[in-house]
């Protein structure tokens, strides 16, 4: 399954495989995007055709949707599910408190709603990924299409009030079209440099019309899985 890896994917899939132990039979499980979580979910669906591991799985973006199927796993709904046993997804950034930035895939709302209705949320990622202070990676936010421009005048206006750093922000791009997500949504990309108060920007962010939700994952991560480029692994 993993050939000659580079020393990134090396760290992503050595996270990826140490946290697929968190998962035992009769679990509902979130799954989540990206290539770090790309890497979970065919660890998981090699146990479940050789280990003979039993488990549901609740996507977190038509794309890993589509991958777990392809490996074997059972994939139901979250309604179906109704509450989970772990979630299990990359991120962007993790800090020494283990907030998270998520969406550079731009799969952040449904990763958000599936991971906060989980007992448990283990972070998958390579040590590139920490922080000592979140806000180098930008911070997406998903809003609505209707008056995105408005939106995010207002996301800018509210910023420089609030004299958080790097205030530009653009329209995350598909070529030459608005990227668009999993919800129909746009994505916003807020160019921040560091985030003083994460908490209290997540809060003002999500208070403005037109913004479905931030990027930005407060108090939701219980563990960091990390992996090293030479194989090692560390769990925070
Ligand atoms: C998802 O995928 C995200 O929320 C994050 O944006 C991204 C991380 O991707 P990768 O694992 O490819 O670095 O988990």
């Amino acid at each position: 399954m993993t050939g000659e890896l580079s020393p990134i994917d090396k760290a992503k899939y050595v996270a990826a495989k140490r946290a697929a132990d968190y998962v035992e039979d009769g679990m509902r499980v979130g799954l989540g995007t990206g290539s770090t979580a790309a890497w979970l979910v065919r660890c998981l669906g090699e146990q479940v055709r050789d280990g003979g591991l039993r488990f549901k799985g609740v996507p977190t973006s038509t794309r890993t949707a589509d991958l777990a199927r392809d490996v074997g796993i059972e994939v139901i709904s979250l309604d179906e599910a109704k509450w989970l046993d772990i979630t299990i997804d990359g991120a962007d950034e993790f800090d020494g408190d283990l907030n998270l930035i998520k969406g550079g895939g731009g799969a952040l709302l449904q990763e958000k709603i599936v991971a906060t209705a989980s007992d448990q949320m283990v972070v998958i990622a390579d040590i590139g990924k920490e922080v000592e202070h979140l806000g180098a990676f930008p911070l997406p936010i998903e809003v609505i299409p209707f008056g995105w421009q408005t939106t995010q005048a207002l996301v800018e206006e509210t910023l420089i009030s609030m004299d958080v750093l790097g205030r530009q922000s653009s329209l995350r791009m598909n070529g030459e079209q608005a990227f668009m997500t999993d919800e129909g949504n746009y994505i916003l990309d807020l160019h921040l440099q560091r985030i003083g108060n994460p908490r209290q920007l997540a809060l003002v962010i999500n208070q403005m019309p037109g913004v479905v939700e931030n990027g930005l994952f407060i108090d939701i991560c219980d563990a960091v899985v990390i992996g090293y480029g030479d194989g090692r692994v560390e769990i925070r």
